[in-house]
């Protein structure tokens, strides 16, 4: 549907807007208005307070307010505190790295692997290294899916195998190749002192040494991972929040059509 209000930029009601200067909104257009919560290691008392302040003022917060303080224990304080962000960032200057492809939803992704494809395709996933967490890589394979999207393992054209967490890449890219895999997906979630730079940059070496980087297409995914980083360590894509599994799937058979890997 396109009428009405939801057509209107913010330009259309305010003629102070500068996208040139954008500061977040409140209440009214170029306040600033912001809220921030942290913890500092002290009690919960006015000392504390006016230490949240300072420290907020010094965050780049004008007229910053604590709105909220609770105890943690006798030693650390909770704080929310509102306040003016004087800084503006020029919208019109910022470039991204983004997939251009228009997600198809998954009767429509079944129905394009028919038509250009003409057989199931495979897809491998895992959380590989030392990499615990599950429920990204599950989120876009689990064939209940996540959010209201349905995961690969219910497409009709794709055969998904998901090897779960703590897989080595050496083990990974094994079972990619027994099972003639077409779509390599990976997930990492840890990324304390660059751990997931070096665990995807070994799984793209491994790839390429063993003659796998070419014919396959190799994504990753997770809480700080950009399409623009997955482009920089050799990935095809990379996908973070608010993807699901028919935006992966979109992108991986566009790019095996555009490849040219049968
Ligand atoms: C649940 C959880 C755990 C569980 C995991 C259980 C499980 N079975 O998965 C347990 C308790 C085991 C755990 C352990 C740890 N965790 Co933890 N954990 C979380 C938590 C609370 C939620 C993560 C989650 O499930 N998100 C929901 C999913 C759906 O979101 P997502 O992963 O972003 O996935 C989406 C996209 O990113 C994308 N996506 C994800 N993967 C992939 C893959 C592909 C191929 C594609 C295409 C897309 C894609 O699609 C998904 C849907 O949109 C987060 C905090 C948080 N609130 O996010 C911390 C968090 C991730 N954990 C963290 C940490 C530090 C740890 C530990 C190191 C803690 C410790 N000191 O032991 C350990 C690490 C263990 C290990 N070896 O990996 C940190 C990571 C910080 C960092 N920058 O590295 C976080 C952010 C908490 C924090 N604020 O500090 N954790």
């Amino acid at each position: 549907m396109s009428s009405g209000l939801y057509d209107m930029s913010a330009k259309d009601f305010d003629k102070t807007l500068d996208l040139t200067m954008l500061k977040p909104y409140g209440d009214t257009m170029n306040d600033g208005k912001v809220q921030l919560s942290f913890t500092l290691p002290v009690p919960n008392d006015d000392r504390g307070m006016e230490a949240a302040r300072l420290i907020s003022r010094q965050m780049g917060l004008s007229e910053p307010n604590v709105a909220y303080a609770r105890a943690l224990d006798k030693e650390f304080t909770f704080y929310v505190v509102y306040g003016s962000c004087t800084h503006s960032v020029d919208y019109t200057k910022i470039k991204i790295h983004a997939i251009e492809d228009k997600a198809m939803e998954m009767d429509e992704v079944d129905e394009y692997i028919r038509e250009h494809i003409g057989r199931k395709i495979v897809v491998i996933g895992a959380s590989t290294g030392t990499d615990a967490h599950t429920v990204g890589i599950d989120a876009i394979m689990n064939r209940k899916g996540f959010a209201g999207h349905y995961g690969l393992e219910r497409y009709e054209m794709i055969e998904a195998l998901n090897m779960g967490s703590q897989v080595p890449n050496e083990e990974f890219l094994a079972k990619a190749r027994e099972i003639n895999a077409d779509i390599l997906l990976v997930s990492q979630t840890v990324t304390q002192k660059n751990i997931h730079i070096q665990n995807l940059t070994e799984l793209i070496e491994l790839a390429e040494a063993e003659g796998m980087r070419e014919n396959h297409v190799i994504c990753c995914g997770g809480a700080r991972i950009t399409h623009e980083l997955a482009k920089e360590l050799g990935f095809d894509a990379g996908f973070g929040p608010g993807k699901f599994a028919n935006d992966v799937a979109t992108f991986c058979v566009k790019e095996m059509v555009r490849r040219g890997i049968k």
